[in-house]
């Protein structure tokens, strides 16, 4: 088992063939809000992301541009890399599956494998679409005999190679199912998982005769791994080279997350933990399937175009607006469609105005009424009990991935603020000098209010977030400090507009 208050979470790695976009960044993003809130709970945690770059589909576009197979990934894992700080994701490392110690891991772990007698060789015979590096069963080819995915039309490949006996596994994955209800989630994932688990497991190809770019089958270096088996592999191997010297695998195995979209949901949730348990290795705690963002339906937006572009968005607007819209409009977990328009609405509506307004009202009161001194006073009792329990309840939601709930859960007490304000009217109190004690806790409550709801923000706002905090003089963000009264704020400092208002 992996040390207690450790917590390790991974996003795919992403094929080096095409250029980083919206579903990229998005998993990228929710993963990121799960670290920053587990450290926020004081716990060691490793966050893992990067490139998928072995296999056809990189090969042939390669070959189509007249490159080697590394110089064209080398120059396209350079654009993920640069995502992950434009999308202020806190990733601890970024693994390339060209990297020759992950290739080393893979070799180790897949010999076991072999050792245990687990891989046998065989005839592979079927359609197979080069832009997943797949081979497709029958029921899924699409009319026309076309991928389902990339609609493009299906390869017949036939091939001696070697074989996984995922058919062994049969009955200890089901047996995981049963026993780890919350192995997979959410639910209707993992129902989908299972009922493919029971409709009876075939053994699965293993390694590629034709293709030499890719990690060298050790006990036979005429082939290469089918990709999808290095791929799925860097969750494990970059714990052993990650950090120079230090060995992270005791720690962090198995991972806590593997968060991942609904496409590459059987290589997840049953090709990788029977490979798992083919090596002797612990299981993954969870994975976590999310739906798609659907970009249909577009209108067409004056600022943005008709296409939600991430860049574009980060460009204009800042990365916490990008952060806060993807896991805002659409419940993470379901599909849901995202547009420019909808974006906007959020951005004025909620960020602008409920929070970015409130934060620079509170300020400005404290500045004018009590010379940038924040008056200590008790909490009004009108207010505590809506914030109490509020940040635990938010963990809970977080343990179980439900970004888009915990997020709604603070932003009512977001709108919960600004109809204090508007209830307790400081603009009248401070009119009259016999309320003077009222005004104090007025303003006393409201700006720890802010400041409770900020740090709870913290992991889908990072950067409004520190700023607040930092206006406030309160910039612990720990968990233990989202409650009502847990910090004091003193002098009340200078704020920009956290989120400008746009024409
Ligand atoms: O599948 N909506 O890489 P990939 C939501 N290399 N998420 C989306 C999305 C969308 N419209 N489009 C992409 C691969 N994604 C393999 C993975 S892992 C061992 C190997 C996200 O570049 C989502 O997370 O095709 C999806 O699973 C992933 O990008 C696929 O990325």
């Amino acid at each position: 088992m992996a040390a207690d208050h450790s917590f390790y979470v991974t996003t795919p790695i992403y094929y080096v063939n095409a250029a980083p976009h919206l579903g990229h960044a998005y998993t990228t993003i929710a993963a990121d809000v799960m670290a920053r809130h587990h450290r926020q709970r004081g716990e060691d945690v490793f966050f893992l992301t990067g490139t998928d770059e072995h296999g056809e589909p990189v090969a042939d576009a390669a070959k189509a541009q007249g490159l080697e197979p590394k110089e064209l990934a080398d120059r396209n894992a350079e654009r993920f890399k640069a995502l992950a700080p434009r999308l202020d994701a806190t990733n601890d490392f970024f693994i390339r599956t060209s990297d020759p110690e992950h290739g080393r891991r893979v070799q180790e772990v897949l010999q076991r494998v072999y050792d245990n007698g687990y891989v046998h060789k065989g005839l592979y015979e079927g359609w197979y679409c080069p832009r997943c590096a797949d081979f497709k069963v029958e029921n899924e080819i699409e009319e026309g005999n076309r991928c389902p995915i990339h609609h493009i039309e299906l390869e017949r490949h036939s091939e001696e190679n070697y074989f996984f006996a995922l058919s062994a596994f049969q009955e200890r994955l089901e047996e995981l199912y049963a026993t780890h209800p919350d192995f997979v989630a959410p639910k209707v994932r993992y129902n989908e998982a299972l009922s493919f688990i029971k409709s009876g497991l075939q053994d699965i190809s293993l390694s590629r005769a034709q293709l030499t770019w890719g990690v060298p089958v050790p006990w036979d270096p005429s082939h290469v791994f089918y990709v999808w088996f290095d791929a799925l592999l860097n969750y494990y191997t970059a714990l052993g080279f990650a950090r120079d010297g230090d060995d992270l695998t005791a720690k962090f195995w198995p991972a806590t997350y593997h968060v991942i979209g609904k496409d590459i949901l059987r290589f997840h949730t049953v090709f990788w933990p029977a490979m798992l348990m083919a090596a002797d290795l612990p299981v993954p705690e969870h994975v976590f399937v999310h739906g798609y963002l659907l970009l249909d339906g577009e209108k067409m937006s004056k600022s943005l175009g008709n296409v939600l572009d991430p860049f574009a968005i980060i460009d204009r607007f800042g990365t916490d607006a990008l952060r806060y819209y993807v896991l805002r409009d659409v419940s993470f977990g379901e599909d849901g469609s995202v547009s420019t328009t909808a974006f906007e609405q959020r951005y004025e509506t909620e960020l602008a105005n409920e929070y970015g307004n409130l934060a620079s009202r509170t300020l400005a009161m404290v500045a004018r009424y009590r010379d940038g001194k924040l008056p200590q006073a008790e909490v009004d009792p009108e207010l505590a009990p809506d914030f109490e329990g509020l940040a635990d309840r938010v963990a809970e939601r977080i343990d179980k991935v439900e970004l888009t709930q915990a997020l709604d859960d603070i932003w009512q007490r977001v709108r919960r603020l600004n109809r204090y304000v508007e209830e307790r009217a400081p603009w009248q109190l401070a009119k009259d000098s016999d309320r003077a004690e009222d005004l104090d806790r007025v303003l006393h409550t409201l700006a720890e209010g802010l400041r409770v709801v900020t740090v709870l923000l913290a992991p889908w706002i990072p950067e409004a977030s520190a700023k607040l905090l930092a206006a406030l003089d309160t910039p612990d963000t720990s968990l233990a400090s989202a409650r009502l009264g847990a910090q004091t704020i003193g002098a009340v400092g200078a704020l920009e507009p956290l989120f400008p208002k746009h024409e």
